[in-house]
């Protein structure tokens, strides 16, 4: 058994102090411990997908970073470690506990994660090893995940058994999130009935015009939107996500927290948002005034062909504005997209809701540069490199 703070601090004197996850009870020592340091950085975040695409986004930012959760959750977490982590070769610490080890009495649906879990994690190209219980291993071990996370830039995961951090009771029991008095202020931005929707190329090409290089940073989701961007004008400033669709909000917000000298503009998707509407509540909570999060509702998923999404009947800007945006914007007006970017908020992120038409341009492109060059190229620009 060890005490949290003799695996915390050697983590700390070499960098790691930003964490995000979502609890398990063989974590309970170790998080409490994490959440009560005013000196570390702790984002509780509504699942483990999530948790990993914000600490992505904490990596872009400069730090490092640590995903702490349970086994189970690995499930939720395999869409970003496989095609976001993976391709964009984003190095992240995991602390992965393990329920459902065969060698000890635990609840049957731990069982089968529990007999596949360093098998899922080799699957994944993730190398791993045992939480040390033993002092004299931890520097051993951080020196072993950090050296191959340096090399590879990719994740490595450290496998926590039953009972090996020491307990520490949680003194501090609210999170370092902001509570928004009274509602979002909120503006409409409709045209007359019957006007035909904007195209996606036209939000984006406002988009463009109104995010400078200098002090912006622009993640774009994953299918046409991204391509589209790219095609429009690739700049450095940019990452077009390829995989982990639904998590643009999640990695604005890593980067929007680590580095609050940049305004986060993250370009949504109807069917993106709806697939993990979790992270509007996270945003929402964390975020201070510069993520900008924009939804483009063409009301289908078109990238895989135009098949339609319940988003129809859903108002984005009320989720929103229940989950803590200070500003919420909504309408189909391409217009929206200036105003939302000129929001000057004072302690919340904002929000649009623009409704799009569906289609993009014929042949269109996919990006000339590979994930890995690409996150490396925002890195350069952004000093984190
Ligand atoms: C987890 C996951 N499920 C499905 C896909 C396939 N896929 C790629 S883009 C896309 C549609 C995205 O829809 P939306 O966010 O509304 O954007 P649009 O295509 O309309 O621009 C889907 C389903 C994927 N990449 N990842």
């Amino acid at each position: 058994v060890i005490r949290a703070h003799e695996f915390i601090e050697p983590a700390r004197a070499r960098g790691f102090d930003w964490y995000a996850g979502v609890p398990c009870s063989f974590l309970t020592p170790f998080i409490n411990y994490v959440i009560d340091d005013d000196r570390l950085s702790y984002l509780s975040a509504a699942n483990e997908g999530d948790a990993v695409a914000a600490a992505v986004g904490a990596v872009l930012g400069g730090r490092h970073a640590v995903v702490m959760m349970q086994n189970s959750g690995l499930g939720n977490a395999v869409n970003p470690l496989t095609s976001l982590a993976h391709p964009f070769r984003i190095p992240l610490l995991l602390i992965v506990t393990w329920r459902g080890n065969p060698d000890l009495a635990d609840e049957p649906q731990h069982a089968l994660m529990g007999a596949i879990t360093g098998r899922l994690l080799e699957d994944m190209g993730i190398p791993w090893a045992y939480f040390p219980t033993d002092p004299d291993d931890i520097e051993p071990l951080l020196e072993r995940a950090a050296t191959h996370m340096r090399r590879e830039r990719r994740p490595f995961a450290l496998l926590m058994r039953k009972g090996t951090v020491a307990a520490h009771t949680l003194q501090r029991r609210g999170l370092a999130i902001r509570s928004r008095q009274g509602p979002a202020q909120h503006r409409d931005w409709w045209r007359p009935p019957g006007t035909p929707r904007a195209a996606r190329s036209e939000a984006l090409e406002r988009i463009v015009e109104h995010t400078p290089e200098q002090d912006t940073v622009v993640i774009a989701t994953t299918g046409y939107t991204g391509r589209e961007l790219f095609a429009l004008a690739d700049r450095p400033h940019q990452l077009y996500m390829v995989g982990s669709m639904g998590c643009a909000a999640s990695i604005g917000l890593g980067l929007a927290l680590t580095r609050p000298d940049r305004r986060v503009v993250v370009i949504d998707g109807d069917g993106a948002a709806l697939m993990r509407m979790g992270s509007l509540a996270t945003a929402g909570a964390y975020a201070g005034p510069n993520l900008y999060h924009l939804v483009l509702d063409n009301e289908a998923h078109d990238s895989t062909g135009g098949q339609a999404t319940v988003s129809p009947g859903i108002r984005f800007t009320g989720v929103a504005d229940a989950c803590g945006y200070e500003v919420t914007l909504q309408g189909d007006d391409p217009a929206l997209v200036e105003h939302l970017l000129g929001t000057q908020a004072h302690s919340g992120p904002a929000f649009g809701h623009l409704k799009i038409r569906t289609g993009t341009r014929k042949d269109l492109p996919r990006p000339s540069r590979t994930p890995e060059q690409l996150a490396e190229r925002l890195m350069t620009h952004l000093g984190t490199q």
